[in-house]
């Protein structure tokens, strides 16, 4: 049946329906179908994915998937974290949100470069059922960036035992190893 993709993303909806494809669905994304973004007012990834998921539910009457992720540095305490697509700003440029990473880790004169991305990917249903699923990749930063696959801050994640960004990777070969495959691994396994 009918599955919305509760993101406003472009990135992400592409990533969503590379992964939903192959199992049969062809996900309808919550901008093609006007649906209003709900604040994001959670302190977690699993909040956010399930507020978003469960406003797209609610509001279309179909079962809805939804994302929540983002970018947390170990030198940053974990920043920016929840906040990764607010970094850049009302004109969303993650070129200027990767300066700011840059920065900020100079500024703390950090010895570390250890970040990892998250995806919290949850599923809700029009009754207001929930389940949600998190997953992780651990990296580096490298400065400056490299490559224009991918979205957000892909071009300065080198993902632990490669030696290129995600900007510079192959989409299929992010897929088979982000933290949104591993959290739609779990989510897949749940489910189907
Ligand atoms: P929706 O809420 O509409 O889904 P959003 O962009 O606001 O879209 P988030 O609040 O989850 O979504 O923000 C996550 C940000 O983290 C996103 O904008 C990217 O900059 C970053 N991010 C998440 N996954 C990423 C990935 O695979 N590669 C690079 N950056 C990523």
């Amino acid at each position: 049946g009918r599955l919305i993709a509760a993101t406003h993303n472009q990135g992400k909806v592409r990533e969503l329906k590379d992964l939903l494809e192959p199992l049969g669905f062809e996900p309808i994304s919550a901008g093609d179908l006007n649906l209003e973004e709900p604040e994001e007012t959670g302190l977690t990834f699993e909040e956010n994915a399930e507020l978003k998921a469960l406003a797209a539910a609610k509001a279309s009457g179909s079962p809805a998937l939804a994302d929540d992720s983002g970018l947390a540095v170990d030198a940053l305490n974990g920043a920016p974290g929840i906040y990764s697509a607010r970094w850049a700003g009302e004109s969303k440029d993650f070129n200027l949100a990767m300066e700011k990473v840059n920065q900020a880790l100079e500024d703390e004169k950090a010895a570390e470069r250890t970040a990892r991305f998250v995806c919290a990917l949850s599923v809700a249903w029009p009754d207001g059922e929930t389940v949600t699923f998190r997953g992780e990749v651990e990296g580096e930063l490298v400065w400056p960036p490299r490559g224009s696959n991918g979205f957000g801050y892909d071009a300065m994640f080198v993902a632990k035992g490669e030696t290129i960004t995600f900007g510079e990777m192959e989409p299929a070969r992010k897929h088979a190893m982000s933290h949104r495959a591993n959290a739609f691994k779990l989510l897949t396994e749940a489910l189907l």
